[in-house]
């Protein structure tokens, strides 16, 4: 297998029963989304039941799948399911055993198409995780509104952060040619609930709001629009001085705005349900408001006042950091944005990474979120795994989501959890969302790493329902990928569920971060101390020293940490009962300070490391004893992919130990084995070399 079905593979169940309680399929409503629901059952009930599936008109007999509306069906309009339906809001769907006449049938509804869509993939779900169907009562609605995916994608078909080949977008030849992936690119993001898509990078090419790349982008809102996924851009700050022949992109500027006007009204008239714009304004050398010492929110106000005619969004980026606040990165976009906050038009969503540096491998959650109440925060997850190991690494990255979304950030007392600011149920914001940065390219598999394509997967599923746990993720996508046998499932869950938790631990231990190598983003390189801006250089974060190790956001230090709620900080403030896992991410610590292990802090460090790259070793070992559940293709790219894997984190293990023991001048623990290279050695490599052990 080459991976291109993802987790839609529709393969014979095992569970016989099922031909018992499905026999036919009814569907009803002419749409281009019905039609979507009944290729897609029939598809999918062929493969899972290896028999031809009968397409019914009437309630003749048990066991009939019936779909729709209860708009487009009568016979849902009065199966007394109306109290249901109304609990299923506009997206959500139902799915239940009901009894028509005097014949048993299973009934997927929902109050729009798109409802019913969902209800399909998710009743394909049961059958491919084998689930029993004979007595059904599902109703499920998200709970975020906007569940989308950020491509980095660039016109050139370059992907920024991308580890699977090249982009997806064919620009060149598109609009005539539709590439059958486009479809089941549409297909893999509904059966998940994803809803929209930004099909361009944040560090923009004012080029997309062109005529001619206006008709590609139709093409594939065309495309996507009966899965229910609508299309965004990035927008270009500058695109009115770069495109437009102005002097000018001040967002005050009369003739600026009527540029953005008239733009945005073109854009509609190809793209009748065009989501709204991306922004990165200000940050890492774009162009934005500030140019004209106007603010973020002059300059989302002014986009969003052009959508908003037509219901369009702006998304407007918080990631933003420069030279003039050299105190501490960290700080910055909460300083520029709080004061913001009620200054945003109602059709403007201002999207938040998880945390306040950069998508590392930990991060305590942002303290934006919270923080904002009058603004609704867009929640922005990296699914491409920059600074996870990208293309090589085995890092199942749904704890990490779960991890932010369940954090406390006490503005409105306990539980006021990160995942409830973004649900908008803590403030009241009807307007929410989730995105994430997406891993997708044009290799076969479509993620590159066969075990990326779950994180895409858990990115669509946390976003429909944040309460899901990262168990029940890995379970539903390893069962629909790969096999339902137990034996299979409980090893190869648990080697998910670790997976994070043991990058952490070889690249980046006790809340250490950003010390990977320049640019590429790859592998180790605590050293390097000569970017021309401080807060690119490792060092900048790791303040190794003679005395210690770690970043001092304390009081006594930059402070960041009264950016937090206090009894949020309380978690941290204290070096001594600080929660260790984000130790050196707030204090910078003694090389002697004793850990609740008992451990010295460098005896720790040490540990860590040691463990960490020895258990990404276990890894490796651990699929091994899963050969027999898993295909050869696949068997066989995972197992020399886990190779790398664990020579990768011994890269990491001596290269920062070796590193950071010229500032701690003590020993390695003797039990454990001597780095074989030298520090030397470990700085001379340059991408993309991959050192043997
Ligand atoms: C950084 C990436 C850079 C992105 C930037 C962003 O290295 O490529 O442009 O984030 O999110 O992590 O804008």
């Amino acid at each position: 297998e080459n991976g291109y079905d993802l987790w839609l593979r529709y393969k014979p169940s095992g569970n016989q029963t099922y031909r018992q309680h499905i026999t036919a399929v009814l569907t009803t409503g002419s749409s281009p989304t019905m039609k979507a629901v009944r290729d897609e059952l029939t598809r999918g009930l062929s493969g899972l039941l290896q028999t031809a599936i009968t397409h019914s008109t009437a309630v003749n007999r048990d066991g009939i799948v019936i779909a729709g509306t209860p708009h487009s069906s009568p016979l849902i309009h009065n199966a007394g399911i109306a109290p249901l339906l109304q609990q299923a809001g506009e997206e959500g769907f139902i799915i239940v055993t009901k009894k028509i006449g005097d014949k048993k049938c299973i009934l997927i509804s929902g109050n729009s198409d798109v409802g019913v869509l969902y209800g399909a993939f998710h009743f394909l779900r049961l059958l491919q995780t084998e689930q029993p169907v004979e007595q059904l009562h599902i109703v499920s609605t998200p709970r975020i509104k906007l569940r989308m995916l950020n491509h980095w994608d660039n016109l050139d078909r370059t992907v920024e952060r991308g580890y699977a080949g090249f982009s997806i977008w064919n620009w060149h030849t598109l609009p005539g040619y539709i590439d059958q992936r486009y479809i089941d690119y549409a297909r893999a993001n509904a059966s998940i609930g994803i809803n929209g898509t930004v099909l361009t990078n944040v560090n923009a090419n004012a080029t997309i709001l062109t005529k001619p790349y206006l008709e590609k982008v139709k093409a594939l809102a065309d495309v996507f629009r009966p899965y229910g996924i609508k299309v965004y851009l990035t927008a270009r700050f500058s695109a009115p001085v770069e495109t437009g022949g102005l002097k000018t992109a001040d967002p005050l500027n009369e003739e600026v705005r009527q540029w953005w006007t008239k733009k945005v009204k073109e854009i509609y008239t190809y793209i009748p349900d065009f989501g709204g714009f991306l922004v990165k304004a200000n940050s890492e050398g774009q162009p934005g408001p500030q140019d004209y010492q106007r603010t973020h929110a002059d300059g989302a106000n002014m986009l969003a006042d052009a959508l908003a005619p037509f219901s369009g969004i702006v998304i407007w980026r918080a990631f933003v950091y420069s030279n003039e606040n050299p105190a501490d990165r960290h700080k910055q976009a909460y300083d520029d944005f709080v004061p913001l906050d009620g200054r945003f038009r109602p059709n403007v969503m201002v999207q938040v990474k998880n945390g306040a540096i950069d998508f590392m491998p930990r991060e305590p959650f942002h303290p934006l979120f919270g923080a904002m109440p009058k603004t609704p925060l867009m929640m922005e997850f990296q699914v491409t795994q920059e600074y996870l190991g990208q293309g090589t690494h085995l890092v199942f990255l749904a704890p990490l989501f779960a991890e932010t979304l369940q954090s406390d950030s006490y503005q409105k007392g306990p539980g006021s959890t990160v995942a409830k600011v973004i649900d908008g149920s803590m403030d009241g914001h009807p307007l929410t969302g989730i995105a994430g940065v997406a891993n997708i390219g044009s290799d076969i598999n479509w993620c590159g790493h066969p075990f990326a394509q779950a994180n895409w997967y858990a990115l669509g599923r946390l976003a429909w329902d944040h309460t899901l746990s990262s168990k029940q993720i890995a379970e539903e996508w390893l069962r629909m990928s790969y096999s339902n046998d137990e034996r299979f499932i409980g090893t190869a869950s648990k080697l998910m569920l670790e997976s994070r938790d043991i990058m952490v631990q070889y690249a980046n231990p006790i809340g250490l971060h950003h010390i990977m190598g320049t640019s590429h983003h790859y592998g180790p390189a605590p050293w390097v101390n000569d970017l021309n801006r401080p807060e690119w250089n490792p060092v900048y974060y790791h303040r190794a020293d003679s005395t210690g190790i770690g970043f001092n956001r304390t009081a006594t230090g930059s402070n960041a940490l009264a950016q937090y709620h206090p009894e949020a900080r309380a978690r941290w403030e204290n070096m001594l009962t600080c929660d260790e896992k984000n130790l050196l991410w707030f204090h910078h610590v003694p090389w002697d300070f004793r850990m609740k292990s008992g451990r010295s802090l460098w005896d720790e460090l040490c540990y860590q490391y040691y463990t960490g790259a020895e258990r990404a070793g276990k890894m490796r070992d651990t699929w091994q004893t899963l050969q027999p559940y898993v295909d050869r293709q696949r068997f066989e790219q995972v197992s020399m992919l886990l190779q790398i894997q664990h020579e990768e984190a011994i890269w990491w293990r001596n290269a920062c130990l070796l590193y950071f023991q010229t500032f701690s001048k003590r020993l390695i623990p003797a039990e454990y084995e001597k780095p074989s290279k030298t520090l030397e050695y470990y700085k001379s490599l340059q991408f993309p070399f991959a050192p043997g052990i």
